[in-house]
């Protein structure tokens, strides 16, 4: 195909997505946030795609809400993973007059932007923030379609004292809302089990270089690493521990669970050295729909999903099904459908709890050989 040929499937493919609405249709404005620049702009990204197929396939199948058919409209912001900028788009939003959000990617925005959806009483799905405290504060307005990291951090511990027999572990994180909270129930289940905490440090998540951290963790010669944090300093650090001669397993949540930690950490990743957990995942035998997403998400994108793009389409989804089923995409009047919804997703049942988090959430354990992403098991 010609460069010509090229540009003018691209406008096709443009016209057809981006169609007007006609005169008697529904608007409904869906608000997205993740970080779409900085280290974790492939993150955002792939966030914001998930969310891209959900509109376009509610638009392409001609929803109808209360008899109208409705037009959804995306408005992406990026927050840049920055609880100020995430304020400041969230107030954006809310003076768009979006029907309902999807986002933030991190819990440092997601956390704050919660009180400003939960004053204009607009609902929100985060399908990524594992932030327990996100769910805590008593907004009705704020729901989450994976599991926590109260859930993340005691899998992992568990899993590092008794599966992998670790006796002694090192804490590292990133100093972020996540970070912190996700190495804290790390440590709860660890030691818990029987093992150790041996050493305790901290970096930032714009962070690159860590021989001065790994120096010291070297130092403890721990069975276990664990990171709270993410891929783009998950990656690094993996490499300098090579360099530095550091053996020890990897651990670490879903922030560093993704298809790209392969490609940040290069050669510094041993077959089998890290395990990770999605905050998500469907139990055997129930693989379809997520096995299909994927398939279309790559033929529609060109890439694989990295983590969360799934549990976004779901967050859209969801949301819209809960203004069908309340004949109307007025906040006030679909927010108590979508706190009583029973949805069958991609990622398999989605219901919430009173405090708006994913009932029975699993947890997917995986590893990296061969420079890919490779299932250890569903834990629910
Ligand atoms: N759950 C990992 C990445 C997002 C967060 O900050 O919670």
């Amino acid at each position: 195909m010609n460069v010509q040929h090229k540009v003018l499937c691209a406008a096709i493919a443009t016209a057809f997505v981006a169609a007007p609405a006609f005169a008697d249709d529904l608007v409904v404005k869906i608000g997205h946030v993740a970080p779409i620049s900085g280290p974790q702009s492939h993150l955002g990204k792939d966030n914001e795609n998930g969310a891209q197929m959900a509109i376009d396939e509610l638009n392409a199948k001609g929803t109808m809400i209360n008899g109208q058919k409705v037009k959804f409209e995306l408005l992406k912001e990026d927050d840049a993973a920055d609880p100020k900028q995430g304020a400041s788009v969230a107030q954006k939003l809310v003076d768009a007059k979006v029907n309902g959000v999807i986002g933030h990617l991190n819990s440092g925005t997601t956390i704050p932007a919660s009180k400003i959806y939960f004053d204009a009483g607009i609902p929100q799905i985060s399908p990524s923030a594992t932030n327990p405290k996100y769910t805590l504060q008593g907004f009705k307005t704020a729901f989450r379609v994976c599991a926590n990291d109260g859930q993340l951090g005691a899998a992992l511990g568990k899993y590092a004292a008794t599966t992998l027999k670790g006796k002694s572990v090192a804490l590292i994180d990133d100093a972020s809302a996540y970070g912190q909270g996700v190495a804290d129930e790390f440590k709860k289940g660890a030691t818990k089990a029987g093992a150790k905490v041996v050493s305790t440090e901290h970096t930032t998540d714009k962070a690159t270089d860590f021989q001065s951290i790994l120096t010291s963790v070297k130092g403890k010669k721990p069975d276990v690493v664990f990171y709270g944090g993410m891929d783009a300093q998950a990656g690094p650090m993996l490499r300098q521990m090579k360099q530095l001669g550091i053996t020890s397993k990897f651990l670490g949540g879903d922030g560093i669970c993704s298809t790209e930690l392969a490609k940040l950490a290069g050669d510094g990743m041993a077959d089998g050295q890290v395990i990770c957990a999605e905050a998500g995942g469907v139990v055997k035998g129930k693989e379809g729909p997520m096995t299909a997403f994927k398939d279309n998400y790559k033929k529609k994108f060109g890439i694989d999903v990295q983590i969360y793009a799934p549990y976004v389409y779901d967050s859209v989804m969801v949301m819209a099904d809960a203004m069908v089923k309340a004949k109307s995409a007025d906040p006030a009047k679909y927010l108590p459908f979508l706190a009583k919804e029973e949805y069958d997703g991609v990622t398999g049942h989605i219901s919430f709890d009173k405090n708006g988090d994913i009932k029975n959430g699993a947890l997917t354990l995986y590893t990296y050989k061969g420079g890919n992403k490779e299932l250890v098991a569903v834990v629910q």
